[in-house]
Formats: C-alpha cells, sequence, structure tokens
C-alpha cells in the first residue's frame, strides 16, 4: 500500500502524512550532509553537533583528532601531549533543561564542552584535570568527588562567561563562539 494511502487510512486530520515527512527528512539531510562535508567527515553517521564540536576544539585547542573518537577515552591530543575529551551541551534559548557532568574519570587531561543554545554554538569551556577541584571550590560546589567531577549547570556557565579570568588560574580555558 503507498504510504499516502495508508495516512489516509488511518485519517489523521492534523498530522502530516508519511511523504511530507520523508520531504522533510530530505530537506534536514540535504543540510546535514553539507554540514558533515565543510567539517571533513561526510561519512559520518555520528550526531553533527558531536562532530563540531571536536571541530571547534581542534581549532581552539590545536593538535590533532584521535583516529577512532566513538571509543571511549579522549577525542583530541593536544601538541604537548595533552588528551581532551569533547563533549556538547544543547539547551534551549535562555532555559536549560538539561546540565552536565564534567567528568576526568575517563583519564583525560582537559575536559572541551560546547555549549549549544537553540541550535547555536555559543561558548567552548575547557577544564583541566589539574585544576577541576579549584573550579569546583570557586562555584561553591556541594557534590562529592570534586577532584574529578563537576555538575555543571547554567548558573555555573554564567559565572565563568561573566568574569572567565577568575577561573583561568585553575587552567580553565573560555571562548566565546
Ligand atoms: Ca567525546
Amino acid at each position: 500500500m503507498l504510504l499516502d494511502r495508508l495516512w489516509q487510512a488511518r485519517a489523521m486530520e492534523s498530522a502530516a502524512s508519511p511523504l511530507e515527512l520523508v520531504a522533510a527528512l530530505r530537506t534536514y539531510r540535504a543540510a546535514r550532509q553539507e554540514f558533515l562535508a565543510f567539517l571533513g567527515c561526510k561519512e559520518s553517521n555520528r550526531d553533527p553537533l558531536a562532530e563540531f564540536a571536536e571541530r571547534i576544539a581542534q581549532a581552539v585547542l590545536g593538535g590533532a583528532l584521535a583516529t577512532s573518537r566513538v571509543q571511549k577515552g579522549h577525542d583530541l591530543v593536544t601538541e604537548t601531549g595533552e588528551t581532551v575529551q569533547v563533549k556538547y551541551l544543547a539547551n534551549p534559548e535562555g532555559t536549560w533543561v538539561n546540565e552536565h557532568p564534567v567528568d576526568f574519570r575517563g583519564g583525560c587531561d582537559r575536559y572541551a564542552l560546547l555549549i549549544v543554545e537553540a541550535l547555536d554554538a555559543k561558548a567552548l569551556v575547557v577544564f583541566s584535570r589539574e585544576g577541576l577541584a579549584g573550579v569546583c571550590s570557586e562555584l561553591g560546589k556541594r557534590h562529592p568527588n570534586q577532584e574529578l567531577t563537576l555538575q555543571f549547570t547554567r548558573a555555573n556557565y554564567q559565572a565563568i562567561a561573566t568574569r572567565p579570568e577568575r577561573f583561568e588560574p585553575f587552567g580553565v580555558t573560555f571562548v566565546q563562539l
């Protein structure tokens, strides 16, 4: 049975038809392919934001992307040999529905977090393992394991974005995008 007829048979008056949905997917597909081609990973089946975050981190920190980044471990090695885990945190504009656990228990030297709001890249925040406890203390965090983890909230992001120099002594690199 044709998809359109199937849809009509279900009499979903207000919903889009399967063919309309497939057409909408093609619009996304074309834009996605163009974006991934620009990033140099045309064949990628991963989330484009994950690919984008890694390339932003590389553009900011230099170094080389790891050959297999889908495996756990690190995504980037800087020219000085530091291993970097790269993640992104996507939220709507203004109100965050997601927070992020910065987590060094995987053993990386640095942790780069791309902040995305309403699909717009806002900033890259890079933490260092050595300085994390200092960052947690400066942010007034109360959770355990502050040597290796940071429960990163919107208030924390705003604190760093407002006065990044306050966090520089603790190894934080903040780049507004
Ligand atoms: Ca990663």
